[in-house]
């Protein structure tokens, strides 16, 4: 199959191309950079050192014999989002190429509309593309288990079937996301359902977990395909920043009372739901939603997950439980459905199985390029302001 990457120079974007092309498929990456750019206007860089997209490219041709090609662009430019697709003619694109930090989103105005621009009209424009040049093509996004927020009830996959005065539906399961970015995917959610709905598209809609892990079959070929890994206060998830924290001898900064609970995934089962869904697309009319992840933690846990692989190590880990930065219930009820990816045929990797490997030792690796400024919190949802403090404008902003 021909298929575009869009955002295939990011953390799960790379190592999907990578997978992609080794399974033969004809890969496009199509990525503006512009994460490399909010790296620097965070003052922040990935634990590992990852290389420049041609460099890796580069690396890949030679250690596998398969070219990548790569379209620099951005797709809130609609010409350059048009001439993409008009050019390439994909049977399937995955969609990547969005902000993805809920810290981002809220350091203040600027940033969350920023991120509502981004995320809205990068994925608006490609659904007119869509519409006009390739209508068959199967779209693939990813979307976020934070979507659904915190419900007191079991989160479904996509849809709820609701019985009300006697009558019943199968309607669109309620979102209560918990930031601006979690927002912005809910709004995509919506823009989607309604292109399938009115134009007849195809699409699949990610509801993906936290990520995590550095390593896959791919990556490991060569240390110049080497994965981010991202640690500090805004992009850093929960999981990758407890690693670090522990290979650094600074304490496990849980946010409240860590009973905040969430579903995961090792990266290797992020690029294999993606071939499963490109391999059993939705049909045309289609939004098809799947709630992509294989195991639920409360952050509490993660930490104690943490400690006892850090301790095998001889590391000595503490425990600090910070006033919250965010607004969110600490202690809930979870229950999330996540069968449909398994039924497709996924083979869950486990936590437990690559939180040394593919974590904790790569963390301890690299430590000495870890920034120790950058690990406490730096954003807070309750003081998000018109205007911030010192890294005020967004990298495409200022750009
Ligand atoms: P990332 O920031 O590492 O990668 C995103 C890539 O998209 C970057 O390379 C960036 O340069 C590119 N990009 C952003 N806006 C663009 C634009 N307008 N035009 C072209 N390129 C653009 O993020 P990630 O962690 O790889 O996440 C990828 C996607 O998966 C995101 O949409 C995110 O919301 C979703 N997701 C990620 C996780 C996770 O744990 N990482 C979990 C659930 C969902
Ligand atoms: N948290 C801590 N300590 C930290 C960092 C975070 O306790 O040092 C807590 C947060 O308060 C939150 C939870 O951990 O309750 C998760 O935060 P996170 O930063 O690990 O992940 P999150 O903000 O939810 O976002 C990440 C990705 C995002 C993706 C989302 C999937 O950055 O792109 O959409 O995971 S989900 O969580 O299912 O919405």
């Amino acid at each position: 199959m021909k298929v575009l990457v869009l955002g295939g120079d990011g953390y799960c974007g790379w190592p999907t191309a990578l997978y992609l092309s080794d399974a033969e498929h004809e890969v496009v990456i199509v990525d503006n950079l512009i994460r490399r750019r909010w790296d620097k206007e965070l003052g922040a860089d990935s634990l590992t050192p990852i290389r420049s997209l041609e460099e890796r490219i580069d690396a890949w041709l030679d250690v596998s014999g398969r070219r990548i090609d790569i379209e620099v662009g951005d797709l809130c430019d609609s010409e350059f989002a048009r001439d993409v697709i008009d050019r390439h003619r994909p049977d399937a694109i995955v969609h990547y190429a969005e902000q993805r930090s809920a810290p981002y989103s809220m350091i203040d105005r600027e940033h969350a509309v920023f991120t509502h621009e981004n995320n809205l009209i990068g994925t608006l424009n490609l659904l007119f593309a869509i519409k006009e040049l390739v209508p068959e093509c199967h779209l693939i996004k990813l979307g976020t288990m934070g979507e659904y927020g915190q419900p007191n009830i079991d989160i479904e996959e996509g849809y709820i079937d609701i019985q009300h005065n006697g009558r019943s539906d199968r309607l669109p399961y309620p979102k209560q996301p918990g930031s601006f970015y979690h927002l912005t995917k809910v709004h995509d959610s919506h823009n989607i359902a309604f292109a399938c709905r009115i134009w007849g598209l195809r699409a699949t809609d990610l509801h993906q977990g936290v990520v995590y892990g550095t390593l896959t079959a791919q990556t490991e070929r060569d240390p110049r395909l080497v994965n981010r890994f991202d640690y500090e206060g805004v992009f850093g998830t929960a999981l990758n920043r407890f690693c670090v924290q522990a290979a650094i001898s600074h304490p496990l900064t849980i946010y409240g009372k860590g009973g905040q609970t969430r579903g995961f995934l090792d990266i290797r089962d992020t690029v294999r739901c993606i071939e499963l869904a490109m391999l059993n697309p939705a049909d045309q009319g289609e939004l098809r939603v799947y709630n992509q992840f294989t195991e639920q933690f409360s952050i509490r846990r993660i930490a104690e997950l943490v400690t006892d692989a850090a301790t095998k190590i001889g590391l000595e880990t503490r425990i600090e439980n910070l006033d919250n930065p965010r607004v969110e219930l600490e202690e809930h009820y979870y229950n999330a459905k996540h069968t449909r990816l398994l039924d497709l045929g996924l083979q869950p990797h486990y936590l437990s199985d690559s939180l040394l490997d593919s974590l904790l030792n790569v963390a301890l690796e690299y430590r000495d390029r870890v920034n120790h400024e950058l690990i406490r919190p730096r954003v807070d949802w309750r003081t998000t302001a018109d205007q911030a403090g010192p890294e005020t404008e967004p990298a495409a902003v200022v750009a």
